[in-house]
């Protein structure tokens, strides 16, 4: 078994102590069999994989290690979809469009070397709503063009609806932007006509099927003309269900074609007190199992996303953490100047860590490949606070990472939120019913530690939860959790 590295523990714990990070990634060399390029798949071309490789949403593998950070400077959008209502306001709510502050480039510039000082895990900015990052060109551009001069090494991320994109896709390749996100629900405008009641362009107003018909035309439009120019591509797409699930499989199809990068469907967050029109008129979002079903229909096609956390607008941090409250603007000095020192140092123990992490994961995967039988499908959720190791507390978890042990390996295939359980060290009944009732559809739970009281509720539940795994590689555990369930001996494979 793979002993844990302490310092990984510790750098990814908060806060960061800066004295470790700095005396690990001084200590030893970087031997070949654990060296962080040894991560890179084998079917990736080497190119792709020196740009994904430390952007969390781009590379499953890198979200247990990297940050990002999202600020919102482009609050004007061109359209309005069912799902949005960018007035709503709530710190405590976590889902794209929504955000405390809007800021200045300049404000922006101070927020993000304050949190390049604090997070060395960072290595993404991106402008994410609410708004248009495309329609409020301006200080999109700005934004992206300050930093830049700050901190050479942060990459560029943007999202947008894509009406406006094809207009800037030229500028956005200058910028040195290689991640650009489109949201593209539909490719049938009939379709689109339920998810968009209006969009503005060219300096008119535009409703139904005939703005629908012009959104899609300039999706595509942009998608393509991204892909000629070699920037990495993902496809958000919003699964409605009655209204486009079954759509996405098209969706799915048109973006293969263009050349995306990836494909993250994700789940409508509807609630009427939200204000958004879904969820004034009660059209809800897909169960998690729902949404896993259609994940699994789409595999086959362009390349999967499931770890998306349908961040918030102004969301700082690794995903599933929001750290964003820590850096508002109340709290940032006037002055601020960039030290790479931290950033750097992370880097190295990073490298070394993940190279140990990847050849765990593959003898793993190889075992329970191996070894796997008919039927013999395994979904556990892991607690984990990064650095893709089981070590979370149960009680302290606010999501589950699942991950499904199968003939087909070790696949990680979406993330529960919950409530955290334990406040201030007891356990609230009502608060555990709300976890149960999550981790709907799971097997095994994977933790740190974990309480009689809550293990035994699990059980009455038919869930197994164990601690026995604490600090494992998270397939390392699965793989040893698969062999006692399923298998023949793949502990001593996998130890
Ligand atoms: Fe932000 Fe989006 Fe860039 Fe990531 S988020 S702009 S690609 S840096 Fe990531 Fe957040 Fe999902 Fe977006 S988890 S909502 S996919
Ligand atoms: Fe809201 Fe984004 Fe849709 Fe604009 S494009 S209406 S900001 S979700």
């Amino acid at each position: 078994m793979n002993q844990p590295l302490m310092i990984s523990l510790d750098s990814l714990a908060q806060p960061i102590d800066f004295a470790a990070l700095e005396a690990a990634a001084k200590s030893g060399g970087c031997a070949s069999s654990s060296c962080g390029s040894s991560a890179k798949p084998d079917d990736m071309d080497a190119d792709v994989w020196e740009r994904i490789k430390d952007h969390p949403c781009y590379s499953e593998e890198a979200h247990h290690y990297f940050a990002r950070m999202h600020v919102a400077v482009a609050p004007a959008c061109n359209i309005q979809c069912h799902y949005c209502n960018r007035k709503y306001d709530c710190a405590n709510e976590s889902r794209p469009g929504v955000v405390s502050e809007k800021l200045t480039p300049d404000q922006a510039r101070r927020k993000v070397i304050a949190v390049a000082n604090e997070v060395p895990q960072l290595s993404v900015l991106g402008i994410a709503g609410p708004g248009d990052a495309c329609y409020d060109w301006n200080k999109t551009r700005a934004t992206f063009d300050e930093i830049s001069k700050d901190i050479p090494d942060i990459k560029l991320c943007i999202s947008t609806n894509g009406l406006a994109l094809p207009d800037h896709v030229d500028e956005l390749a200058a910028m040195n932007v290689d991640h650009v996100t489109i949201t593209i629900n539909m490719v049938d405008p009939e379709i689109g006509a339920k998810i968009y009641p209006w969009i503005f362009y060219q300096h008119r107003r535009w409703h139904g099927v005939e703005a629908a018909r012009i959104l899609h035309e300039r999706q595509m439009l942009g998608l393509e003309m991204l892909t000629a120019r070699g920037i990495l591509t993902k496809i958000n797409s919003v699964m409605i269900p009655g209204v486009n699930d079954e759509h996405l499989i098209e969706v799915n199809r048109w973006v293969k074609a263009r050349g995306a990068f990836l494909h993250n469907v994700m789940p409508l967050i509807s609630d009427p007190a939200h204000g958004t029109h879904y969820g004034l008129t009660g059209q809800r979002g897909p169960t998690a199992m729902e949404l896993k079903a259609l994940q699994d229909r789409l595999e086959g096609g362009a390349k999967l996303m499931r770890h998306c956390r349908q961040c918030r607008a102004d969301a700082v941090g690794l995903l599933g953490e929001d750290r964003g409250q820590e850096f508002t603007l109340d709290q940032l000095p006037e002055a601020v100047a960039y030290d790479p020192a931290k950033r750097a140092a992370y880097r190295e123990v990073v490298a070394r860590e993940r190279g140990d992490h990847v050849a765990a994961k593959q003898s793993a995967v190889a075992a329970v490949k191996d070894s796997a039988q008919e039927g013999g499908t395994l979904l556990v959720a892991v607690a984990t606070k990064g650095g893709g190791r089981v070590n979370e507390h149960f009680g302290h978890a606010r999501e589950f990472q699942v991950y499904e042990a199968s003939a087909k390996g070790i696949v990680f295939v979406g993330h529960r939120k919950v409530d955290n359980y334990c406040m201030g060290g007891f356990g609230e009944d009502a608060t555990l019913d709300g976890v149960i009732a999550a981790l709907e559809g799971i097997a095994v739970v994977l933790c740190a530690k974990i309480g009689d009281c809550p293990q035994d509720m699990l059980t009455a539940a038919g869930i197994t939860a164990t601690d026995r795994y604490a600090l494992d590689y998270i397939e390392t555990a699965i793989g040893a959790l698969y062999a006692a369930t399923f298998g023949r001996a793949i502990e001593q494979a996998v130890a």
